[in-house]
């Protein structure tokens, strides 16, 4: 990518896209786009043909979804088909259409089936049945790889697609209800030690184990595969380290100096047992992650206390807790 092509960033206001907008301001790129949800309906495919007709990027960061935890997917499993199915085939086929030099999409590691060998490899996807709690948004995906790997093979097109393990990192949704387990507990806990409160309840046995990766180091492999990945072949990316629930809740409550009990509500799913990607192939091409987990947490925590109020006005969770378009 040269330091004056035109980069969009599809998904600015998100987790990822917000990550990745930040990496390339660094790097000095002079033209990068992005467009608000307000601005542009991602799910319009006439507004989303306007704009590429008009703009004419030269590269796509598709990260651009509808996104949450475990809850959020179990409740709303329509939205979250439709609405990823819509925004990634308005924006692939206009990349097509466009010409677009190269275009990047962003999977998640639920395409992989329930029950997978751990650590997961690329090729496990499809070779079995997917984790019920959030099979609509992992279909989406899938459907979203498949597209960039047949506009690949049949149009020739530079589509590659990236599998991110849990991410976590400032701009996270903090919504209690629809927020990943990381920004929930965070919150969850940061609450109970202002209110004195003796109790902060889990959900579900925290026997589940799950792989994190700070979204600023999501962002620098985005990056690297921009530049270094030709394959459409799925690519993971991961820390390669995971941990169980329980372990989580013991070092947030740790980092956010709580001083009370920890119980788990076992009425509440626990998901997929376990999600730990094999990043072999990414390390293999030069790329492995480097902000410590611990030391991730706590500046992530230092920045949602910094922006506590934003992060908890009804009027942005409801804004960043599902949609991330
Ligand atoms: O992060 P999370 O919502 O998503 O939940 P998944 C991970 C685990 O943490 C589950 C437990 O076992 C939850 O039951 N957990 C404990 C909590 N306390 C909480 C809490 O307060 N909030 C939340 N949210 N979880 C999502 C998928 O799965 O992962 C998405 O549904 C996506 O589609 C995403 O792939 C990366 O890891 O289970």
């Amino acid at each position: 990518m040269k330091i004056t092509d035109k980069i969009y960033v599809a998904g600015h206001t998100g987790l990822v896209g917000g990550a990745i907008v930040r990496l390339l301001k660094k790097k000095g790129y002079l033209n990068i786009i992005t467009r608000s949800s307000e601005e542009l309906d991602l799910r319009d495919q006439k507004a989303v043909f306007d704009f590429f007709d008009t703009v004419q990027p030269h590269y796509v960061f598709l990260a651009a979804a509808k996104v949450g935890g475990i809850m959020a997917n179990k409740t709303y499993p329509g939205d979250f088909i439709y609405d990823n199915l819509a925004i990634q085939n308005n924006i692939i086929h206009a990349a097509y259409k466009n010409g677009v030099e190269k275009l990047l999409f962003l999977g998640s590691s639920c395409i992989y089936p329930k029950n997978a060998p751990q650590p997961i490899v690329e090729e496990y996807l499809m070779t079995g049945v997917l984790e019920p709690t959030n099979d609509a948004y992992a279909i989406a995906k899938i459907a979203g790889i498949k597209m960039c790997q047949a506009y690949h093979r049949q149009y020739g097109c530079r589509f590659i697609s990236v599998m991110p393990t849990n991410l976590y990192g400032p701009g996270d949704s903090y919504n209690l209800q629809n927020a990943h387990v990381l920004p929930a507990l965070l919150r969850k806990f940061h609450e109970a030690k202002l209110k004195e409160e003796h109790v902060v309840t889990v959900w579900g046995t925290g026997k589940p184990r799950r792989e994190f990766l700070h979204v600023d180091d999501a962002a620098m492999a985005c990056y690297f595969l921009m530049q270094r990945y030709e394959s459409s072949e799925i690519i993971n990316v991961g820390s390669g380290l995971d941990y169980t629930i329980k372990e989580m809740a013991t070092l947030i409550k740790k980092i956010t100096n709580y001083q009370g009990t920890i119980v788990f509500d076992e009425s509440k799913p626990d998901g997929t047992p376990r999600k730990l990607l094999n990043v072999d192939k990414i390390k293999n091409l030069g790329w492995k992650a480097v902000i410590d987990l611990e030391e991730g947490l706590a500046s992530t925590y230092q920045n949602f206390e910094q922006n506590y109020f934003y992060y908890t006005n009804p009027i942005n969770t409801k804004n960043l807790a599902i949609v991330h378009v």
